[in-house]
């Protein structure tokens, strides 16, 4: 059952690929699927997103400070690969590149998105070309290996040329100001070797401030080239492009002149081919710190030798195989199996280490810091000890009166405090989530320092963040939703400031009751009292305030008024009250389950559910942006799947296991028809355009880089397979579609490996008639903390 070397699939393909025999890659078929279809090649610290032609970017810990690869030119349709190996055939003349595109002469093409790697293959003149891409585990760089073979029955005379398009350093600057930004290059060649930095550089406040970037790239490869070429004018000429770079007219690149204003790193090889004889290399594009070190003298040797890519090859291959082992399913259904076997994990840890930030559609956001909270609940069964490590990480960025910082990035920049009141509420979620994995409860007890001078404690931090909540309350008295809340748009409901969020006293309400359990285990009882008050005052105003008949409505605007109100022409009902009421268990069974069935009909499509509904079409001030958004776009009106995963959450609680599945199978990605999508198929992007963008409903937009990932991992494992860790064990209540007779989860808890067997041979929605732990019954639901490396546990359901 671990091993994913089986067979998952049987989940569908797309006109443009498929997915490997056993889930773990994506196999793209047609060089031009509607949109670049891309992988994220990363160890946490270098990152390099890679299209299935070699489009991208990469950059360290951030994007935005750290840019080491040209975006290209690829943004949304086109896709010039920042990684491009051009083949000359020395005898015709002729030039095709081994990515395909951009020059678009190939006989066959393949590409293989997996797990920190990608491999394009293709074949043309019967010159057949692997290339991979990977970045290994524990060395910052990207690795490309070139694999070439004369498939012909004549010896061939090839050139070989790779191109890497550097932008180094400060990447908003690079691209507004190239020409002032090229003239603080600097960059040596020497036999083998290309060392490139930037001696401009800031974070903040650039007219002060001026220090060199404090990190250089350099460039190397397994098999020495002839010639190496760093100037990007002199590789592609005036009035030439990718199609037909100049340099590639001569017999030899030119040879090297001084520090170019453009970088690129060019390496030539003239070849001859036997047929059926292969050549391959290695080349390494690493970040080092900028200073002389022996360790770096050490490492561009290392880099010279196959053996070193063959390694970490390996190594980066474990790592993921590890990860994708940690949880394991197995269902009736094979786009759920693939899914969350492979690419939910990918795409989870991928968002994980970089807070949702950098992608083809945005670049210039920071990581924030409640994306980054949800993140690290996604990944705590995956990895916990990485999960507290970002939590600690993350626990930096508060103020001593309880405000959130709305960034966290990673490389120790000071942020702002959030205008966004629910952040610190994230982390208290994120943080109860993790002591019930872990049992870790020493990290409340650790102190890490504030933004605004001095230090608390993990504890204190979350309690100040909810003191803060209970303390802000509006004329109804809910929270004040002051500059927003989950719905970032929604800017202005509160901007007079008495504005108030129902989905925030719904979160308040939950969010006291995650740490209830800490607050006793800490003997915090009398606080705890008060806490409990408020969450009783909450409960009764939303039920006798925001009810609206058939669901809750969202907010109040400054003069009063309701958001998301029945008879409202626009905006009449929001997802997230509805969604949140149920997961907060904040009012009777009965409102709980008319507002889902509301969901489903006001907000209910093919795709998923939409944020609201109707759409704005006009702008309306109190509200906010929200309104400004075409019609059926983002948060006004498109099928937004981090909020339709919540409500798969949502539904599972209600014990609606058809409904849950229904949602669930509605978001994934390859359930959509790749021509009007265009998103990749493997994981989810942030929204579907929704009904009221006319033709354009189903487009999908933002890939990648969302809370779908988290949400729909847990609500998978926790709420439909339905095992949850509690503070003394594994809570088993399996909320599922009738027809699943029989599934499986494996999964890990506290240091050992549970077995879980699923058996519904009379087709239930819910409940568990038996439980057998390692051969004996077990009374009640709850499997106690592991005695033994591994447990199984067969659930009878009915
Ligand atoms: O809640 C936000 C999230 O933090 C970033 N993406 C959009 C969501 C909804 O506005």
């Amino acid at each position: 059952m671990r091993r994913t070397g089986r067979k998952t699939t049987g989940s569908r393909s797309s006109r443009y690929g498929h997915f490997s025999a056993d889930g773990a890659e994506y196999v793209i078929t047609n060089p031009y699927p509607p949109r670049p279809w891309i992988n994220y090649l990363t160890n946490g610290d270098y990152c390099a997103l890679c299209s299935h032609v070699g489009g991208g970017y990469a950059f360290y810990k951030d994007h935005r400070f750290h840019s080491v690869l040209a975006r290209g030119e690829h943004q949304r349709t086109s896709d010039l690969p920042a990684r491009l190996v051009y083949i000359k055939d020395e005898d015709t003349g002729e030039i095709w590149t081994a990515n395909v595109h951009p020059i678009g002469k190939f006989t066959t093409f393949e590409a293989r998105h997996g797990a920190g790697y990608t491999l394009i293959q293709s074949s043309y003149r019967s010159v057949a070309v692997q290339l991979r891409f990977f970045v290994p585990q524990g060395m910052d760089a990207e690795m490309w290996s070139v694999d070439l073979c004369n498939r012909s029955r004549s010896e061939r005379r090839l050139s070989v040329y790779t191109l890497a398009e550097l932008a180094l350093g400060n990447v908003a600057l690079v691209q507004h100001e190239p020409f002032y930004q090229g003239l603080f290059h600097e960059a040596r060649l020497s036999r083998n070797l290309l060392t490139a930095t930037h001696k401009f550089h800031f974070t903040e406040g650039w007219s002060e401030i001026c220090d060199p970037w404090p990190l250089r790239v350099i460039a190397t490869s397994t098999c020495p080239p002839q010639r190496m070429l760093m100037d990007r004018a002199a590789f592609f000429g005036a009035f030439r492009g990718h199609h037909n770079p100049a340099a590639l007219d001569e017999e030899w690149l030119p040879r090297g002149a001084p520090t170019p204003r453009d970088l690129v790193a060019v390496n030539q090889w003239r070849i001859r081919l036997a047929p059926g004889e292969s050549w391959q290399t290695h080349i390494a594009l690493a970040v080092q710190a900028n200073n002389d070190s022996t360790s770096h003298v050490a490492q561009i040797k290392s880099l010279r030798r196959p053996a070193t890519y063959e390694r970490a090859w390996k190594n980066t291959r474990v790592f993921w195989q590890e990860l994708f082992d940690s949880v394991q399913i197995e269902t009736p259904e094979p786009d759920i199996n693939v899914m969350m076997n492979h690419w939910n994990k990918i795409q989870l840890i991928t968002n994980f280490y970089f807070g949702r930030a950098p992608s083809y559609y945005h670049k210039s956001q920071m990581p924030a810091m409640r994306d980054c909270c949800q993140d690290a609940f996604g990944v705590v069964p995956l990895r916990p000890e990485l999960a507290g490590a970002n939590l600690r990480r993350i626990a930096r960025f508060f103020f001593a009166d309880g405000q959130a910082c709305a960034g966290c990035n990673r490389i120790d920049l000071r942020e702002k405090a959030a205008i966004k009141v629910d952040l610190p509420l994230w982390f208290v979620l994120a943080i109860a989530d993790y002591l019930r994995e872990t049992g870790d409860m020493g990290i409340l007890d650790e102190r890490f320092p504030l933004m605004d001078g001095g230090e608390s404690s993990v504890y204190e931090k979350m309690l100040a963040g909810i003191d803060r909540m209970i303390g802000l309350r509006g004329p109804h008295g809910l929270p004040l939703i002051g500059g927003g809340d989950w719905n970032d748009p929604a800017n202005r409901i509160g901007a007079g400031g008495k504005g108030e969020s129902v989905w925030l006293a719904e979160f308040v309400y939950l969010v006291i009751a995650e740490i209830e359990p800490i607050m006793r285990a800490k003997k915090d009882l009398d606080k705890l009292a008060v806490y409990r008050r408020r969450a009783e005052e909450l409960r009764k105003i939303v039920n006798e305030q925001c009810w609206d008949g058939q669901w809750f409505v969202r907010a109040f605007r400054d003069d009063g008024q309701p958001v998301g109100a029945r008879g409202q022409e626009e905006g009449s009902i929001w997802i997230n009250s509805q969604t949140w009421a149920v997961i907060a268990d904040i009012s009777d069974q009965s409102r709980l389950n008319a507002c889902t069935d509301a969901v489903e009909r006001h907000l209910g499509t093919p795709y998923g559910l939409t944020n609201l509904g109707p759409a704005y079409t006009r702008y309306d001030r109190s509200i906010g942006r929200i309104t400004c958004f075409r019609a059926g776009w983002k948060e006004n009106g498109a099928v937004f799947s981090h909020a339709s995963s919540f409500n798969v959450v949502a539904r599972a609680m209600l014990g609606r296991g058809r409904d849950a599945l229904d949602l669930y199978r509605r978001i994934l990605p390859m359930t959509k028809d790749s021509t009007r999508y265009f998103m990749e198929p493997y994981v989810y992007a942030q929204f579907c355009a929704g009904p009221a963008a006319g033709h354009e409903m189903g487009q999908g937009a933002y890939h990648w880089l969302t809370g779908t990932a988290a949400w729909m991992f847990r609500a998978m494992t926790d709420y439909i397979i339905g095992v949850r860790a509690e503070w003394n064990g594994l809570r088993v209540r399996p909320v599922v579609d009738p027809a699943w007779k029989h599934f499986k989860l494996s999964r890990q808890f506290r240091g050992s490996r549970y077995e879980f067997n699923f058996l519904n041979p009379r087709g239930v929605e819910t409940g568990v008639r038996q439980i057998i732990l390692d051969g004996e019954p077990l009374e009640g639901d709850l499997i106690p903390l592991p005695t033994q490396p591994v447990h199984r546990v067969t659930v009878k359901m009915g």
